[in-house]
Order: C-alpha cells, then sequence, then structure tokens
C-alpha cells in the first residue's frame, strides 16, 4: 500500500513534529488518531487514503452496472424510478395469469427487491450516476460484502422468476421474466436464453444467478460475460 505522504527516511527514527508533514495531514493523523512518533504517523497515512481517496472500479464493471441500469428502466423514459416497479410487477403477474394470492405475493417480492438492492433507501427517481455511484461505493468499500450483496440480490431474483420452483428456469419462465423488464424482443431474448446451453429446455438456477453475479462484481474483462454480451447484441 502506498502511502498518502511519504516521510523523509531520516525523520523516521527523530521526533514528529508539526513541520514534519503539510497541516491537514497532521490535524486529521494527529486529531483523530492521536498519534505522536513518526513511524505510528506513516503507518497511519498508509490507512488514510483508504477511507478518505476516492476509488473506482475498473471501466469493465462501470460498463456493466450502466447496462445495468438501462436494463432496469422497464418503461424505457430514462431514469430509474418506481414506475419500473409497477410496470415490472404487473406485467410480471398478467403474464402468468397468477391467482390474486400468487400476484400480491409477486407484488411484495418485486417491491422488497427494488427497495433493497435498487433503490437501497432512496426514494424517487434514481439516475445513472447515482446508481453507479452507491454500487461503487459498496464495491470499493468491502469487495467481499459487495459480492455477499450481490448473491442475495440474484438469488432472491430468480426465485422469484423460478415460478414452478423446480430450481430451473425455462424458456418460458425466463421469456416471461424479459418481456416483464420491458424486454419484448422475443428472437434475442430467446437467443440469450440459448447462450446458456439449455438442456431439454432448462438452464439449472445456479447457472443463470452464477452468471449474473459475475455480471454485476467481476473486473475480468478476459473471462467472456454472457449478461454483458446479451444485452450489448440488443436484448
Ligand atoms: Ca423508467
Ligand atoms: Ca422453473
Amino acid at each position: 500500500m502506498q502511502p498518502l505522504y511519504e516521510l523523509p527516511t531520516n525523520l523516521l527514527d527523530g521526533a514528529f513534529t508539526r513541520e514534519h508533514v503539510p497541516a491537514r495531514l497532521y490535524y486529521v493523523i494527529a486529531t483523530f488518531l492521536r498519534i505522536s512518533s513518526p513511524r505510528e504517523l506513516h503507518v497511519a497515512s498508509c490507512l488514510y487514503p483508504r477511507q478518505t481517496r476516492f476509488t473506482m472500479a475498473n471501466a469493465f464493471l462501470v460498463s456493466k452496472w450502466k447496462i445495468w441500469y438501462k436494463s432496469l428502466d422497464v418503461n424505457h423514459d430514462g431514469m430509474i424510478s418506481f414506475a419500473d416497479v409497477e410496470e415490472s410487477r404487473s406485467k410480471f403477474s398478467e403474464l402468468h395469469h397468477l391467482d390474486e394470492q400468487k400476484k400480491k405475493q409477486v407484488m411484495d417480492n418485486f417491491e422488497k427487491w427494488w427497495n433493497e438492492f435498487i433503490f437501497r433507501g432512496k426514494t424517487g427517481e434514481i439516475s445513472e450516476s447515482e446508481f453507479v455511484d452507491m454500487l461503487n461505493k459498496d464495491f470499493t468499500t468491502d469487495k467481499a460484502k459487495f459480492k455477499k450483496s450481490m448473491e442475495k440480490c440474484f438469488d432472491i431474483l430468480f426465485d422469484v422468476i423460478d415460478t414452478n420452483k423446480d430450481r430451473s428456469i425455462s424458456e418460458d419462465e425466463f421469456l416471461i421474466a424479459f418481456k416483464a423488464y420491458g424486454h419484448e424482443n422475443v428472437a434475442l431474448d430467446t437467443k440469450f436464453f440459448k447462450a446458456y446451453n439449455p438442456k431439454d429446455g432448462l438452464v439449472p438456477l445456479r447457472e443463470i444467478v452464477d452468471s449474473w453475479i459475475s455480471f454485476a462484481t467481476s473486473e475480468d474483462s478476459s473471462k467472456p460475460d454472457i449478461v454483458k454480451t446479451a444485452f450489448e447484441s440488443g436484448v
């Protein structure tokens, strides 16, 4: 880890005084960490940028978050808002011809999912940059925790999409889900589904969930990304 401010090495064994470091850094470190020796300052200055420096996920991952944002704009008005929640859950219930009890469950589940993973405590509209910033903040703060949260996000989402609960996604379930989310081009949706190489018309739920976790969390552009490829083809 690179320190924010490199102390001259001949100071490391000497006394630490205000003159040795920029005033702002001295203030931050001395006030909040209550340290007095140059060695402690050196350690602290290594930790300091972790908490305060603006870091960003790589361009590959950011480009995928932007694709994800666009894919969630169900009514295609350029913004994510509660109208997208309403439209996706109503369409989903209609297309599956759900009875009243199941429809209510789906309505509640969709809303909970959007609130927890997309709106994240915000109300009203979310712009693309707000969405990317929120994901980036969680990603750069704690990658393992972010991955866990994305695992939960897609486990829940595809558990709802797997309406017959056989832990597989059929072509029908896949197409209805994508139509409900405003992706109405059946030929492209079908091509997307076929990219998972379905066996007997089914793809294991785990495989689809894993592809989305990778889509939302992986910075490795050398690995093919099935979700990114599909959306870039026009899904
Ligand atoms: Ca919208
Ligand atoms: Ca199923």
